[in-house]
C-alpha cells in the first residue's frame, strides 16, 4: 500500500498511518555482515521509550515545515529517516559529550529522557521559532544542543565539529591530569561525534579520523565514538555504493563496525558494543549506521529533480518508524491501533506545547543579537605556565627581549632565529596512556611520549 501525494511530508505521514493500520510493515533487512555474538533482544520498555523519541522527532519535522509555511519558523532541515540515532543515545550516558549531526533530533530527545526535568519538545520548538528563550542559541539559529545534556551546539558547516570532538576526547584524559577549574566531564566519559556520509569526504573529517587513529595507534587515550549516518546522499550527490565501508573499514587505530540504522534492536546492540569498547579501551571506534533520508535535503529542495520516483519510494518504504512499529508490536505487545494512538498522542502533545509558546518573543534588534552573543567572562588560570627561568633557558635572550612586541609569523619560516620557537623542542606536553600519565621524555628524539605499542 502506498499513498501518492505531491507533498512528501504529508505522503510519509499518511503512509505511516495507512501501513500500520493495515499491518503492512516492512520486514527486517540485513545491512552488511551481522555480528552474531551480540544480544539483539529488545525489552518492551526500552523499545517503547525509543519509539516515542523517534515519533516526537518526526512530528517536530512536520511542525517545522508548517511553521515555515506560516512564516513563524525558518529552518526545515529535518531528522526524518535518521531516527535510529535514538538508540545510539540510549547506549551512552548523558554526561558523554555529543557533537551531533544536524539530523539528530531523535538523539537529543532520547537523551533528554535520561535527565529529569528536560522538555525536549519545548526546547526544540523554541529553537524552531527563533525564540529569545531558546535555551541553546538564544534565538539566533535553529540548532541542536543543550548544556544540561552535554550537547555542545554546532554550526551546519559539515564536518567542522569533528576536529573539535577529537580535541574534546583528548581533553578528557588531559583534564584528569591538569584538573582545570572548569572541567565539565567525568574521567570515564567518552565523546560521540556524528555526521553524514558525504561529510566523510571533507578534509576536516579526514583530519579528524587521521588524528584519532594516529593518536590511538601510539597508545594515547582518545575515547571517541564516530557515527556516520549513511543515507546514501549528500544534498543531490549520491555516495558511491560501498564507499564508506571500503574507505573507513581498514584505518589504523580506528575500529570499524556497522549497523542497520532502521532497526532499533540492531542499532542498540551494535552501538552498545561500540560504546562499551570505547569506554573500556579509551580508543576510537567508527560506527557506520545505514539509514534513509526522507523529504529531501531541506524544505526548499525538490528531490524529484535529481532522484527517480522509484528511489524516493524505496526510501519512504523503508521509513524507520515503520520498522520501529514492527519492533514495538513484537517487543511491547502493542496492537497496530495502539501504535497509531501513540503516534497521534505524541503529535497532540507537541502541538499543545507549540500553541503555548507560539507568541514567544523573538530577537528583533541588532543589539539584541549582539547582546546574546557575548558570553560572560570566565576566569581561568593557566594550566601549566612555564616559569620565567624555564622560559629564558628554553627560548633564549632574543625571545626574552621581543616577547612583548608583535612579531611576524614569517620570522619563523625563514630559518632558525633566536626569536622563534626552536625547531626541535626540548619538552613535550603530558600525555596519558590508558589512564596513566606518561613521563615527559625531555627529548623528542628519545622514545615517543606515551607510546605503549601499535594500535
Ligand atoms: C563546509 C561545508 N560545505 C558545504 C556545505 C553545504 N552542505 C550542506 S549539507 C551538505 C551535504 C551533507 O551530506 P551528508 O554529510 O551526507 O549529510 P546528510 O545531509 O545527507 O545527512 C552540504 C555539502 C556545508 N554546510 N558546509
Ligand atoms: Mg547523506
Amino acid at each position: 500500500m502506498c499513498v501518492v501525494l505531491s507533498d512528501p511530508v504529508e505522503r510519509v505521514h499518511r503512509n505511516f498511518l495507512a501501513r500500520v493500520e493495515a499491518g503492512d510493515l516492512p520486514p527486517a533487512r540485513v545491512a552488511g555482515p551481522v555480528d552474531d555474538t551480540l544480544d539483539r533482544e529488545l525489552d518492551g520498555t526500552t523499545a517503547l521509550a525509543l519509539f516515542r523519541a523517534q515519533v516526537l522527532s518526526r512530528h517536530l519535522d512536520r511542525l517545522a515545515r508548517e511553521l515555515r509555511a506560516a512564516g513563524d519558523g525558518y529552518y526545515t532541515i529535518g531528522s526524518s529517516g535518521h531516527e535510529g540515532m535514538a538508540a545510539v543515545a540510549a547506549v551512552l550516558r548523558p554526561t558523554d559529550p555529543a557533537f551531533l549531526h544536524y539530523r539528530d533530533a531523535a538523539f537529543q530527545i532520547a537523551r533528554s529522557g535520561q535527565v529529569p526535568g528536560v522538555d525536549p519538545a519545548r526546547d526544540l520548538l523554541l529553537s524552531l521559532l527563533a525564540s529569545r528563550h531558546d535555551p541553546i542559541a538564544g534565538g539566533r539559529h535553529k540548532v541542536l544542543g543543550s548544556k544540561r545534556l552535554a550537547i555542545p551546539p554546532q554550526t551546519s558547516t559539515i564536518a567542522s565539529h569533528l576536529p573539535k570532538a577529537v580535541g574534546a576526547a583528548y581533553s578528557i584524559g588531559l583534564a584528569a591530569e591538569l584538573g582545570p577549574e572548569h572541567r565539565a566531564w567525568p574521567d570515564d566519559a567518552i565523546v560521540v561525534a556524528s555526521f553524514g556520509d558525504a561529510s566523510v569526504n571533507h578534509a576536516s573529517a579526514q583530519a579528524a579520523f587521521n588524528t584519532a587513529g594516529w593518536t590511538a595507534y601510539q597508545g594515547v587515550a582518545l575515547p571517541l565514538l564516530f557515527v556516520c549516518e549513511d543515507n546514501g546522499i549528500g544534498i543531490s550527490v549520491p555516495t558511491p555504493t560501498g564507499w564508506v565501508a571500503n574507505s573507513m573499514g581498514q584505518r589504523a587505530g580506528l575500529r570499524y563496525r556497522s549497523c542497520d540504522g532502521l532497526d532499533l534492536a540492531d542499532t542498540l546492540a551494535v552501538a552498545r558494543a561500540c560504546a562499551d569498547e570505547v569506554r573500556r579501551t579509551r580508543r576510537p571506534v567508527f560506527l557506520h549506521l545505514s539509514c534513509v533520508r526522507l523529504y529531501g535535503h531541506a524544505g526548499a529542495d525538490v528531490e524529484a529533480t535529481y532522484r527517480s520516483a522509484g528511489e524516493i519510494e524505496a526510501s519512504e518504504g523503508d521509513d524507520p518508524l515503520l520498522h520501529s512499529a514492527r519492533i514495538v508490536i513484537d517487543a511491547a505487545g502493542l496492537s497496530p491501533s495502539d501504535v497509531v494512538e501513540l503516534y497521534q498522542e505524541v503529535e497532540g502533545d507537541a502541538r499543545r506545547t507549540l500553541d503555548a509558546i507560539r507568541d514567544t518573543p523573538r530577537l528583533r534588534e541588532r543589539e539584541d543579537v549582539l547582546a546574546s552573543l557575548v558570553p560572560p567572562k570566565r576566569a581561568c588560570r593557566p594550566a601549566r605556565p612555564p616559569s620565567d627561568d624555564e622560559r629564558l633557558a628554553l627560548l633564549g635572550e632574543g625571545d626574552w627581549r621581543t616577547r612583548e612586541r608583535p612579531q611576524s609569523m614569517a620570522n619563523c619560516s625563514t630559518g632558525p632565529s633566536p626569536t622563534c620557537w626552536p625547531r626541535t623542542p626540548r619538552w613535550s606536553w603530558p600525555v596519558r596512556t590508558s589512564g596513566r600519565r606518561a613521563a615527559s621524555t625531555g627529548s623528542p628524539s628519545g622514545s615517543r611520549p606515551g607510546s605503549v605499542g601499535g594500535g
